[in-house]
């Protein structure tokens, strides 16, 4: 398919690029890599970064360009990690997380994915999430972070035991196909 539009796609995990990628080839849209790391703000609502890192960011690149947050939301643990989740990750892993939810008999959890947009006219959001449970222990090499620990509802593989679901039916997939088909009507 010949990709004539390009968007910047500011982030510094090369996962999420790459699986951004592959979900908006089919909808047209070719995104360019900006490894950029941007100054993110302190707040616990992913949607909230995401917004104020693509307002900044492109007033400083001033050509459109997408921002993502994302986390992994545990109920039981007043959802935490949230908007920590890169920092979460680094510090304890996927052996921290498990050792919190140890004695938890809640062990629901989710991914939410917020995608900003900005461009001249202006920023918006396009969130999306994945709901399912943090199993007891960690299965699977693909993916990356919280992968191993996360099995969306109806299922019994991870998302790291099973690419293929997990990018059919993501946090990310969600938010960005929200993106895609709003992006298509949209005449920068
Ligand atoms: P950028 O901010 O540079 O885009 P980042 O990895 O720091 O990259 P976030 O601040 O949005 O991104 O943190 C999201 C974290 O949430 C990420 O590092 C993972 O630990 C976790 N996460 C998000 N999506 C995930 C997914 O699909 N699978 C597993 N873990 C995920």
């Amino acid at each position: 398919m010949l990709m004539s539009i390009k968007i910047l796609f500011a982030t510094g995990n090369a996962h999420k690029f790459a699986e951004a990628s592959a979900m908006l080839r089919p909808h047209g849209i070719g995104l360019q890599r900006l490894d950029s790391k941007r100054g993110e703000i302190r707040a616990e609502d992913v949607e909230q970064v995401a917004l104020a890192s693509a307002k900044s960011l492109f007033a400083e690149v001033k050509k459109p360009l997408i921002v993502e947050d994302s986390g992994l939301f545990i109920p039981s643990l007043n959802d935490f990690p949230g908007a920590y989740s890169a920092w979460v990750q680094k510090k304890l892993g996927n052996k921290g997380i498990l050792k919190l939810m140890k004695n938890a008999a809640d062990r629901s959890a989710y991914f939410k994915a917020c995608v900003a947009y900005a461009d001249k006219k202006g920023a918006r959001t396009f969130c999306g999430e994945v709901h399912g449970s943090i199993c007891e222990s960690e299965r699977g090499s693909a993916g990356f972070g919280y992968d191993p620990i996360f099995v969306p509802a109806g299922e019994t593989q991870t998302f790291a035991e099973n690419e293929t679901l997990k990018n059919r039916i993501s946090h990310r997939f969600n938010a960005f196909t929200a993106f895609a088909r709003w992006y298509s009507n949209y005449v920068p």
